[in-house]
């Protein structure tokens, strides 16, 4: 048989099925693209090369421009989040900045980002706007994702992440220019709209209806939720079919039970969890008991998640909230794929997916949840196409 790529005498974890789905001493065939031939090795030898699915990076905020060191220096004083966030720092210090930024300035630092993100093994990462907050600067960010190279990206739409300096004391009034201007424009620049539903954002009934203005374009959703406090808004994602509800520690059982057998997967971020020093941790059990699947991401952002490593992610996802190896592994490969709406593509593999496939010089796939600060990645292929390092 001919194909356009055979990686040969590797051991995979295909994650499918109930555990990492583990074929030893394999050969994997690529045709178009797609993986079109998985057995094993006619002679094989001892191997140390795992392949698993391209990880994905389901949650990310790349796109930026300016620094909050200053915030987190505020925090460790004693100042909150949500303190630094209500004085006009945060969030809008960041949109201050994203603002005055050119095109070539945002693309030039985000592609800086990703790459480091890359090299541990990702081959698809979502990249949010919602630095922006008009109709223009959402634009631009979201053109500034289209142009980053080297991995799949996937837009979403956060123009609902914050309450714009010039509507200060009228949520109501961006609600509606979000929801009858931005929605509309950007509909064919976005894979997903996100609103972020907290005290210090957007209420339920807000989220409501950014919900209902993405489905008038039928753009799927996702959801900032109960990050801070418990507003109700993974349950309230789930009742929308959204692909996700991402932070979710405050999240109550009475909406993990709404997330049940809605689809609607809970995104974790440990590093936003670590990083602002919280202590309310995501109703994990609940998750599991309810049959909830979990991703994890890194949230990149300049404040509250300024990390730019998603297998450190897995580790803290292990050691702050108690997933296991295989929880974490799956939460970057089939469920970040789910979050995004990508399960058919991407996620496992399998015969007929998409070749998105990492290379790691490793004993076994637990180890890459097992250390941290260590980069064991030894290639990528995209589309089955070998990535330079
Ligand atoms: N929650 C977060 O953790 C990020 N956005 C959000 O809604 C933080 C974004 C930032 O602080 O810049
Ligand atoms: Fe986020």
């Amino acid at each position: 048989m001919k194909f356009d790529l055979l990686i040969e005498n590797v051991n995979i974890a295909t994650m499918v099925g109930d555990d990492y789905g583990i074929l030893e001493s394999h050969d994997i065939g690529v045709n178009g693209g797609k993986i079109a031939y998985l057995a094993p090795t006619p002679t094989p030898t001892p191997t140390k090369q795992w392949v698993t699915p391209g990880l994905i990076d389901c949650h990310t905020h790349l796109v930026y421009a300016g620094n909050r060191a200053t915030e987190f220096e505020a925090r460790l004083g004693g100042d909150t989040y949500q303190q630094i966030a209500q004085r006009g720092g945060g969030i809008l210090s960041t949109v201050a900045a994203t603002r005055a930024a050119s095109e070539e300035e945002l693309t030039l630092s985000a592609q800086k980002r990703l790459n480091q993100l890359l090299v541990e093994g990702v081959t698809t990462v979502e990249v949010k706007s919602g630095y922006g907050l008009d109709l223009e600067s959402e634009a631009k960010m979201l053109q500034v994702a289209a142009g980053l190279k080297g991995s799949n990206i996937r837009r979403t739409l956060l123009a609902a992440h914050a309450i714009p300096a010039e509507f200060r004391g009228d949520s109501d009034g961006f609600v509606d220019v979000v929801c009858n201007s931005i929605i509309p424009e950007l509909a064919h620049e976005c894979d997903a709209v996100d609103a972020f539903c907290e005290g210090i954002a957007f209420s339920l009934t807000q989220t409501q209806q950014v919900f209902d203005a993405a489905k008038r374009y039928g753009i799927p959703i996702k959801l900032h939720a109960d990050q801070l406090s418990d507003l109700g808004g993974a349950g309230l994602a789930a009742r929308n079919q959204a692909l996700s509800a991402d932070h979710v520690e405050y999240t109550s059982e009475a909406s993990v039970e709404e997330m049940q057998n809605s689809g609607t997967v809970a995104v974790l971020l440990p590093g936003a969890f670590y990083f602002l020093r919280e202590t309310q941790k995501p109703p994990i059990e609940l998750f599991r008991q309810y049959g909830v699947p979990m991703a994890i991401a890194t949230d990149h952002n300049p404040g509250s998640s300024p990390c730019l490593s998603l297998l450190l992610c897995m580790n803290m996802a292990c050691v702050l909230f108690g997933l296991s190896p295989l929880e974490a592994l799956r939460g970057v490969t089939t469920n970040a794929a789910q979050a995004l709406g990508l399960r058919e593509d991407i996620g496992t593999i399998e015969l007929g997916k998409r070749a998105d496939l990492a290379v790691f010089d490793i004993v076994h796939p637990r180890d890459l949840s097992s250390k941290f600060g260590v980069n064991p990645c030894s290639g990528r292929y995209l589309n089955g196409i070998k990535q330079p390092d």
